[in-house]
């Protein structure tokens, strides 16, 4: 932990209210005797971010200072959810901020209310990247995180007579008081054009010719780490037209058309693509992932250049990790730059390349990797296209040492995939060229190692590790379960727990404690009567906070099986229904609710949607079932409504067909709030079934071993009929119906069914 000098601006309820003040006359401009809400959370947000900033220099000038090894984080998503609460909370000034506020006349709760999601990403692997950037920060490290500014985030969800529709999120709307524009940070990123050979030194040079070019401009949010000043960077970068490019046009006369181009440029940055699982072959996605890695290699090398000038000394002060492989067009992109504009011979550069790239996947099926074709590569960026065939070229020649002629093998290995559409495998390009391939899961590294990546893991067996996943307690706990949070500081008689998770540990010889019991459960109770309001407010239906919550919320995909969630809640629904009254009455009333977003063009995702709703409306209308069950789906799930949710819930479901999950986080957030967990032994899963033992959790349905032979299990009659019996009971148009009886009575009927029978008996 280092502490820098103290900060300029102080603390003090008095100070704080005049910076309020401040910034609600000169920043907000409305007068300091008339403001609402709104406006005093943009004030109060302004003067964290001012807190934010002070600390932030000076953890630049110190790194400047030590000129350490920087670790830069590269990622297309990052899901920050919510500034505000953080901030404070990390900064250590939330209750100084509340007692200011109080004696302004306003509630710190309810002008954290005011903010909106910063929702730059899609699920799992974004909400990752963003607890990522807060434990590094926490922990000291110095560095960088780099990505997209969409000025669209990820889709609102609007539900229409059950149907998902999709609107656009134009988060910026009303500002974004997080970011800091940096009008002179700014790189030109070049795009099409040719690649010429020009003489240099007796020798042969490549040049990029242009054919476009858009200006990248960084946009700096400071994240503070919790009990450290440490406050390190997440820069965005958003398109701008660029003065350099097509100055031509304007001298031709054709003004507007010029303009209009130029413009267009800001497509770049304009949209997150809405789909966790498959981008392939869009150019724009392309030009994306091109865009923010070209930037932030020229961002890194300016500052690398600042200090020193020897690049062998490079992987000495850079370290790069690729989220996944939608930013591994910097493995060519170093390549490029080294050879073309640094001048390195080629085996300088690829020395250098091999020390300092490393990668995390986060995908467990091989058709969800990511391939560009050829022809789209070489069109967008020719000199990439020819820096990959080179490195492959070289692989290829490596492969035929070690393995001989083995053509399976080589095609297979091969970064060029060859077929109808010649294609560039990015996840082979990253594996040939990091250190470090890293899983996020025991099982996902199994997995990786024995299917999707076997032949390079027999290759290069050292260059496979896994680091589990996890999410920071910050924000988790602190941030969304106040009340749990002192509880547990309470009982631990420290908050060091705040910055090191094991020191929960000590709660174990409380558990048995009467008065601690009491005590959690008037928590649990405050949240879940928080979260029925919100439910209210939401949907419009009164849950009684007297029931058993079970939730699911989650992205929505076949293989987390919300669809089997909703065919055991039928099934529940079947039974209380012909059961007799005294039967009923040992009944525990449960709430189930569901929340997710399904990709815009899943159509399977949006009918279990469509079904969730319609199972709902025939359970929650039936006098005769009254509160023994209801079902709720919860519209527009994104970070702040899982802040608020996940407190609130008796029992998780994490039931996704083992050996999908590569590793799954949603489990790791409910159980540090205390809730039950009903799960397969799937990815991450694994290992907190073995830290927390069977007997504390609800363990569901096969293991990662067991499933191919499920799958290829004949019919079981007793089963089938009781399958039959739920799928009865779904009425809707029949287009939904045979739509969903074909896919589950398909390849995984016997498991499904068996899984929705176990769930309920
Ligand atoms: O690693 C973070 C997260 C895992 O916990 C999930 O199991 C995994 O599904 C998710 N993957 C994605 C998108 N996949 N890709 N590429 O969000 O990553």
């Amino acid at each position: 932990m280092f502490s820098l000098m103290d900060g300029f601006l102080k603390n003090d309820p008095i100070s704080l209210q005049k910076d309020i003040l401040d910034h609600v006359e000169y920043t907000v401009a409305r007068s300091r005797f008339s403001f609402d809400d709104f406006e005093a959370y943009q004030a109060v947000s302004h003067s964290v971010r001012d807190r934010l900033i002070e600390r932030w220099h000076d953890t630049h000038a110190y790194f400047k200072r030590k000129d350490p090894k920087r670790l830069y984080f590269f990622s297309l998503e990052f899901l920050m959810g919510r500034s505000l609460s953080n901030s404070v909370i990390n900064l250590g000034v939330r209750d100084q901020y509340a007692d200011a506020l109080n004696q302004l006349g306003f509630e710190f709760e309810v002008l954290a209310e005011q903010e909106g999601d910063a929702a730059q990403g899609n699920g799992g692997l974004a909400r990752l990247s963003a607890c990522q950037m807060d434990s590094l920060a926490t922990m000291d490290f110095p560095a960088w995180g780099y990505g997209l500014r969409y000025q669209y985030g990820l889709f609102r969800q609007v539900i229409l007579d059950g149907f998902q529709h999709e609107q656009p999120d134009y988060w910026l709307n009303f500002g974004n008081p997080w970011e800091i524009e940096r009008i002179h940070v700014s790189y030109a990123v070049k795009f099409y054009g040719t690649v010429e050979e020009q003489d240099l030194n007796g020798g042969k040079r490549k040049v990029w010719v242009p054919g476009e070019m858009v200006e990248a401009v960084a946009y700096d949010n400071p994240i503070p780490g919790y009990g450290t000043r440490n406050t390190i960077n997440l820069r965005l970068w958003a398109a701008k037209p660029s003065d350099l490019y097509d100055m031509e046009s304007y001298g031709t006369g054709d003004y507007i058309n010029a303009v209009i181009n130029r413009q267009k440029a800001e497509t770049i940055s304009s949209v997150l693509y809405p789909d966790d699982r498959s981008y392939q072959g869009k150019e724009l996605r392309l030009k994306q992932q091109y865009f923010f890695v070209s930037a932030s290699v020229q961002d890194i090398i300016r500052r690398f250049k600042d200090s020193l000038n020897d690049f062998n000394q490079f992987p000495e002060k850079v370290a790069l990790q690729l989220n996944d492989t939608h930013p591994s067009l910097a493995i060519p992109e170093v390549m490029r730059v080294l050879v073309d504009e640094e001048f390195l011979s080629w085996k300088q550069a690829w020395d250098i390349v091999c020390k300092i790239f490393s990668c995390t996947t986060h995908t467990v099926v091989p058709e969800g990797l990511e391939k560009i074709p050829v022809d789209l590569l070489g069109s967008v960026l020719p000199r990439h296209l020819q820096i990959i065939f080179d490195i492959n070229f070289s692989f290829m020649e490596e492969l035929k040492k070690h393995f001989g002629l083995d053509f399976n093998r080589l095609s297979q290995m091969s970064i060029v995939e060859e077929g109808a559409v010649k294609s560039i495998r990015m996840a082979n390009l990253s594996i040939v060229c990091c250190h470090t391939v890293n899983g996020v899961s025991r099982v996902h590294l199994d997995i990786l190692k024995t299917k999707v990546f076997k032949d390079f893991y027999e290759l290069w067996p050292q260059k496979f590790h896994y680091k589990t996943n996890g999410v920071t307690q910050r924000r988790w706990l602190v941030v969304s379960n106040p009340g749990l949070c002192g509880l547990i500081s309470k009982w631990l008689g420290t908050d060091a727990w705040i910055r090191d998770m094991d020191l929960l540990m000590g709660l174990r010889d409380h558990a048995g404690d009467a008065e601690l019991q009491q005590e959690w459960k008037m928590v649990r109770r405050i949240n879940k009567i928080r979260l029925a309001e919100f439910i209210d407010a939401m949907t419009g239906m009164m849950v009684s906070p007297d029931a058993m919550f079970d939730v699911q919320i989650k992205r929505i995909h076949e293989y987390k099986r919300q669809l089997l969630n909703i065919l055991g809640i039928i099934y529940r629904y079947d039974c209380i229904k012909n059961m007799k009254e005294s039967d009923r009455r040992k009944v525990v009333p449960r709430v189930c609710i569901i929340g997710g977003k399904a990709a815009p063009g899943y159509d399977m995702a949006k009918k279990i949607i469509k079904l969730c709703h319609a199972v709902g409306e025939t359970i929650n209308n039936d006098s005769d079932i009254d509160d023994l069950l209801k079902l709720v789906f919860i519209p527009d799930f994104n970070v702040s409504v899982a802040e608020l949710v996940i407190p609130g819930s008796d029992l998780s479901q994490h039931i996704s067909t083992a050996g999908h999950e590569a590793s799954g986080t949603g489990s790791m957030k409910f159980l540090m709030n205390g809730c039950l967990l009903l799960a397969t032994a799937d990815g991450a899963t694994i290992e907190i079934i073995e830290e927390i033992g069977e007997d504390n959790m609800f363990l569901f349905g096969a293991k990662v071993h067991e499933v191919p032979k499920l799958r290829e299990k004949a019919e079981n009659h007793r089963v089938a009929l009781q399958f039959a019996r739920v799928l009865s009971q779904i009425c809707l148009g029949w287009y939904v119906m045979a739509t969903l009886a074909m896919r589950i009575t398909s390849n995984l009927s016997v498991t499904l069914l068996k899984g929705v029978v176990t769930s309920i008996s």
